[in-house]
Order: structure tokens, then sequence, then C-alpha cells
């Protein structure tokens, strides 16, 4: 292997290296083909002679995706690779020019999904399979030669914004799936095909694509299949024209489903206002359900749609689930006609979200606008936002500058060598929270306490029993240093920070962390004065260890009552067992693996109200599947979609629990090894519609056989909205 580095790019990247390389418990040293050297951080050119690149593990593909942040070029045309495996450069964004060798046979599913900074492409003759989604993507790309006559899956070259040309060199159409091509359809880019075979192409599936001019195939909507699984559906045998609709009309209250009907409609369906007789119809009836303001009713008539719901929130749930009706096989074509029908639907938790994790790998807003749109498809009502921890502190507080300034940049994620900085203002992020409302979707803002605090211990010692200051962690783990409950300091900071997210996250509820501050980080606040006094002042005279869970209470306790009085929120926290009570009216996390039967019977004895997340089910960083991405982590077990599915949110406790204290389910995303928007998605779905359906749909209506074929079909609908329309929409 040779590094190149083009002059003058070298004296910059040697700072980063020098940032990136004491990494002392880094558990991932390179080394292999990468050789034990670190040159490759900085490497923005690659060129890899002789044998194959390995493709498993810490593979050296997983290597050049992972960590080789500045990669433009991999030249690979003096290697004997043979496979590209799936994933193998999936989102190099600055991947610009990848040169294949004559020896590679396969490409696997995703490998370059989303490099959109290559722009020409030349797939070599022997390559005889291109897998699903291979090229997704790639937005940036002009040129693309097919030199042999290889399978090509689905999506495999969809959202090529940027095609001009593709030349082939096959007389006989390469097999494609009809939606290899998807979104070039009515362009005018140059197909080049050999002489004498044109006609061919233009009837191949897939191929014939090319040739169709961009107008409004209509069709009729697919089978339904809907997801999460509504509670009650009957089709009523007739059809509703969408042509026929002329007009909407929506309750007063409904200014923002209007809206959302009035896209639906414009963007999805032959709808042409003014011209037909039968009416789009929103209302709000708030003695609908006694159970939840979330319930609805959607009735589809060959005179017209209404939708019923128990307040603006059950009519938006109403509007995705027409959304999901209108579906079509192909995601470009608009749907004209609708199954008459009756659907009433309920959901049976009252919390279903999502957390993300922006500390560990910062994630935009503008990211993280589309996701929420997804989100709320399924109906997930919460996005909780992972705020701060021993990585970083992401949100602007006024009082305490340097927590951004000094808090929110650093090199390195593990063996990742990234450049991770960024941080949400308060303005910002009141933008965000009013752009997810819109979606009833309600963003959970968490500052971690008394543990995973180190970035604001890093820009305020004072925080912590030393005094000292410590750097940002580069690592994955738990870090031993903690807030200090005898410091006066330390509440005083909480509170202004709290008065702050006050006034930007209008969410009752409010999550305090408190994970993973037992043993051993808990011993810090053995030997610490402020501590000892705390201690004395409290009368805590224990020895045994107890003493120092005691002061966490009173720290949580105090924290709880100024977050109650002052703010009226709900405090939310991570269920650990040796932190004996809940809080009476809090709301406790089951997240631990084995831990979710102790954390239930917790909640019951405390009369506090439970969340599921239980690693078992709900961990989506996790690998889905044994190898899957993220190959390299701290020994992470697997998390099947069926595992997911499988999840009971009621445990098998019953109805009597699940109605008293059972509050909802929660789907995790800690970004250790997510670093990359794209794989964000990747590793939440098709997970979280699992976890959509077991948080939303009664156990009677749940069927892994079933929901697996309703999944298939959204996933592909998924892909395809987010290659046709990568902004939120
Ligand atoms: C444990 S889950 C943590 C997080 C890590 C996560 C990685 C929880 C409450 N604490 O700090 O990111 O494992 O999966």
């Amino acid at each position: 292997m040779q590094f190149n580095h083009p002059a003058g790019v070298l004296p910059q990247l040697k700072e980063d290296f020098h940032e990136v390389s004491p990494h002392p418990h880094s558990h991932h040293i390179l080394h292999d083909r990468f050789g034990t050297s670190r040159g490759h951080v900085a490497a923005t050119h690659i060129t890899f002679v002789g044998s194959p690149l390995s493709t498993t593990g810490n593979s050296d593909f997983r290597r050049l995706r992972d960590c080789c942040p500045r990669l433009q070029e991999v030249d690979l045309r003096r290697s004997l690779c043979q496979a590209l495996p799936p994933n193998a450069l999936f989102a190099c964004h600055r991947l610009q020019t990848l040169l294949l060798p004559d020896s590679l046979q396969s490409i696997g599913a995703r490998a370059c999904y989303a490099c959109d900074s290559l722009t020409t492409l030349i797939l070599p003759p022997g390559v005889t399979e291109v897998g699903d989604e291979a090229f997704a993507g790639c937005r940036r790309l002009r040129s693309l030669t097919l030199s042999g006559r290889p399978k090509l899956g689905r999506l495999t070259f969809a959202g090529l914004d940027s095609l001009q040309e593709i030349q082939v060199s096959a007389a006989v159409p390469p097999p494609a799936h009809p939606s290899t091509f998807l979104g070039l359809r009515g362009r005018s880019l140059r197909l080049r095909v050999p002489r004498g075979s044109e006609q061919a192409y233009r009837t191949a599936p897939g191929w014939s694509l090319l040739y169709e001019a961009d107008e409004d195939a209509a069709q009729p909507a697919g089978p339904l299949g809907l997801l999460p699984a509504p509670d009650s559906l009957v089709q009523t045998g007739g059809t509703l024209l969408l042509r026929h609709l002329g007009g909407i009309e929506a309750d007063p209250s409904l200014t923002n489903e209007y809206q959302h009907a009035l896209q639906l409609l414009a963007t999805r369906t032959t709808y042409r206002p003014g011209r037909g007789r039968a009416r789009l119809l929103l209302r709000v009836d708030s003695t609908y359900s006694r159970h939840t303001d979330e319930a609805y009713r959607l009735e589809v008539t060959t005179r017209g749609i209404c939708i019923t719901g128990g307040s603006p929130r059950g009519v938006f749930w109403g509007l995705m689930t027409l959304s999901q009706l209108l579906d079509t096989p192909d995601p470009e074509a608009r749907c004209s006609a609708l199954p008459t029908l009756v659907i009433t639907d309920q959901p049976r938790t009252a919390l279903r979200e999502l957390m993300v994790d922006p500390a560990r790998i910062f994630i935009s807003l503008d990211d993280l606008r589309p996701f929420v749109v997804e989100m709320a498809r399924y109906k997930f009502n919460a996005l909780h936002l992972h705020l701060v921890d021993d990585q970083a502190w992401r949100i602007e507080i006024k009082s305490y500058p340097l927590l951004t300034e000094q808090g929110s940049s650093r090199v390195g994620m593990d063996d990742m060598p990234l450049q991770i900085s960024g941080y949400y203002t308060q303005e910002e992020m009141r933008d965000f929270v009013a752009f997810a409302a819109r979606y009833h979707v309600e963003i959970i803002p968490e500052i971690e306490m008394p543990g995973h605090e180190v970035a604001a211990i890093h820009c305020y010692p004072r925080l912590t029993c030393g005094g000292q200051q410590v750097p940002l962690r580069t690592t994955c783990g738990v870090s031993n240093e903690l807030l200090c409950p005898g410091e006066e300091f330390v509440y005083e900071f909480l509170g202004n920070v709290f008065r702050e997210l006050s006034t930007v996250f209008p969410s009752r509820y409010i999550h305090l962390g408190g994970d993973e501050a037992g043993n051993p980080p808990l011993g810090c606040w053995t030997h610490c004065a402020k501590c000892d006094s705390l201690r004395h002042a409290l009368g805590i005279t224990t020895t045994d260890g107890s003493e120092n869970w005691r002061l966490q209470d009173y720290l949580f306790r105090r924290v709880i009552d100024t977050l109650r009085t002052q703010y009226d929120k709900v405090p939310m926290f991570w269920y650990e067992t040796d932190f004996r009570e809940i809080p009476a009216g809090c709301i406790t996390f089951a997240w631990r693996h084995g831990l979710t039967a102790a954390a239930i019977r917790a909640a019951v004895d405390n009369g506090a109200r439970i969340m599921l997340c239980p690693g078992e089910h709900c961990y989506l960083d996790y690998p889905a599947a044994a190898g899957d991405m993220p190959e390299v982590n701290w020994g992470m077990p697997v998390t099947t979609l069926e595992q997911t599915y499988r999840l009971d949110p009621a445990w098998g406790f019953g109805a009597d629990f699940e109605e008293a204290h059972l509050m909802g389910v929660a789907g995790t995303l800690w970004s250790e090894c997510i670093p990359s928007v794209e794989r964000l998605y990747y590793m939440a779905f098709p997970r979280a519609m699992a976890l959509a359906e077991a948080g939303w749909s009664a156990a009677r209506r749940r069927c892994w056989e079933d929901f697996q074929r309703r999944a298939e079909r959204q996933m592909q609908q998924q892909a395809a909205r987010r290659l046709l329309h990568p902004t939120a929409r």
C-alpha cells in the first residue's frame, strides 16, 4: 500500500494526527494491510497492490470507511480484490474516485451508498452482480460505465441526481430490478448501448424507466400494508377515485393538519382542487375516546374521506395512516384511487420515543428534521435528545458559554479519527422544537447527572470533587469523574441550566440521566472533604458503600424539587438497581439487559411510571445481525429485527400494570459507532418500525410474519423517499 499526500495538505493533517494518536484506551489498533502506521488517518489517496482486501470484522474496507476521514481516492486496480462487501464504503462523503480492478466479481448491497462526491464510475467486465442500493444516493455521479452484464439490484443506481451518461457494453440488457434507476425517469441523459440493441433496452425491466416521460403515471394503490397495524380495519368493497376529490374542509383548530393534508393530496395523488365534488374532511371530537386524545377514525367512502380525531394529534395520526394508504408500488407514481374502508385506531402506549445521541457524534438539526418526519410516519410521538455526555456538551447555555465554546469540539471517537464539532443554539433548537411539533413529535431533552458529565467538568472543573480539569473523553465507556454533590456550585449550575432550558423545550418531561454513576466512579465521593461535610450534615454514617448512594439520592431530590416547583417538569431517569427508590411521579427507563422485571417492580412499588427500552430489544445502536455494522464496537450483543418486534411492552405483567404504570417504549441510538446520518437511518430502520408497532398496536393485532411483509414494503418506500426527496417534506 502506498500513501500519497498531495503537497500542501500534510502539515495541517499532521496536527490532527497528533491529536488522534495518543488514545490510551482505544481498543482498536490498526494493523494488517494497513500496517501499524497511522498514516492512513491523514491519507487522501490510497493505492492497494496485491492480495485481496479483507472484508470481515475490522477489515480493510471498514478502516477505509470509518478511519480515513480525508479519503478522496481509492485505487484498487492493482489489487486482487474480488468483492466489495456490503456497506464497504457506505456514506464516504469525500470519496471522489474509486478505481476498481479487473478481478472484481461482485459489489455488495450499499457498498457505495451516498458516496456523494464520486463523479465517474467504471464497473469492470467481470462484475456479475451489483447489490441493492450499492450506488444509491451518489448524487454527483455524472458518468456510469458498465463494461460487463452484471445483475443489478433494487435501487442500485437510484437517486443519481447528476447522472448525464450511462454507457453499457452488453447487447442484451443486464438484468435489472424495476427500481434500479429510480429517480432517473424523464431525465435527459445519454444512454449509450451497442448498436441494434436499443429496442431491447427500451423494454427491459429497470432500463425501460430511462425511456419514460416524467408524467403523472396514475396507479391504483397497492395492497394495504399499514404499519403500525391499526386497531381495526374494515374494507367496504368500493373505490374512491381521487380525481373526484375537489377540496379539503377542516375544523378551525386544524390549520396545521390542513396544511399536511393539502401537501399529501397535492404531491401524492391525482387530486385537482376545485374539480370534483368529494371532500377530505378533518374533524376534532374531544369526546371521541375516553382513553387517549391520540385516537382517530378514518373513513373512505365513494363520496370522500373523513378523519375524526380526539385532538389535532389524533387527526394527524389519521393523516399518517392515509399517507401510507396512498403509497404506490412505483414511488414516483401518484395514487389515483383508494379502496373504501373504515379504520378505527388508537395507541397502546402513551409515549413512543426514539433517543438520539448527538453528544458522542454530532448530528445537525438539518439532518434530524427528515428523521423526525420518518418517526412521525410510524406514529412515534417523542424524540429524546441526549444533549450532554463525557464527550461533548451540545446545547447553548448563555450563563455558561464555555460549555459550547470548549466542550463541543474534539477529534476522535474510539479508533475513528473524526473531527467532531457542533452545538445547537437556543434559537435553532426552538425552531427545531416548533418544526417537530408540527409533526406531533415532542422533543425531550436529557442533561446527564451525576455521571456522564465530563464535558461540563472539562469546562467548569469546580463541578467535580478534585476541582481538576479533565480532558473531553474520546472513547466509549464510563468515566470515573462525577459531579460533586457537596459543592453548592453544582446546584447553582444545574439550576441555571434548567432555567434556560425551560425556555427552549416546552415538553413536560426532562431526562436527568442517572446511569452508570455507581461503583467504581462513585468512589470519588469517598475521599472528598465537601462530600464528607455533606454526609455529616445529612447524618449519614454508614461506610458500606450505601453512603454514596444516599448522596446521589440527595442530589437528585434537590434537582427534582427545583424542576417540579419552578418549572412544572416531570423528571425521567435511567433505572439503576442500587438507586433503590424512584421518586414518586417520576418516570424510570428500564434499559439494562436482564433487569426489566426488577425495574418494573421498583416502578410499581414507588408509584412511578416506566418506559421500556431493554437492551435485549430496544438498543438500536447494536448490530442487527452478526458481522453487520458497526463491525467494530465495544462488544455489543446482536439485536435482531425479530427481537425488537417481540418486545412485549407489558413484559408479561398484565393489564393492571399496563394501565397504571406503563408509560411507553423507547429505542436508543447511542452514537459511539454512528458516524453519519446515513448510519443513523441504517441502525434505526427497520427496527424502529418494529418498536413503533410494539408501542402502538394492540397485542392481538401483532404478527411477526405479517410484520415482515409490511416492514419490507415500508423499507422500500422509505428508501425511495429518502433518495428522491432528501429534505423534509
Ligand atoms: C450504556 S444506556 C449507556 C450509554 C452508552 C450505551 C451504549 C445508558 C443509560 N448508558 O452511555 O452510550 O450503553 O450502548
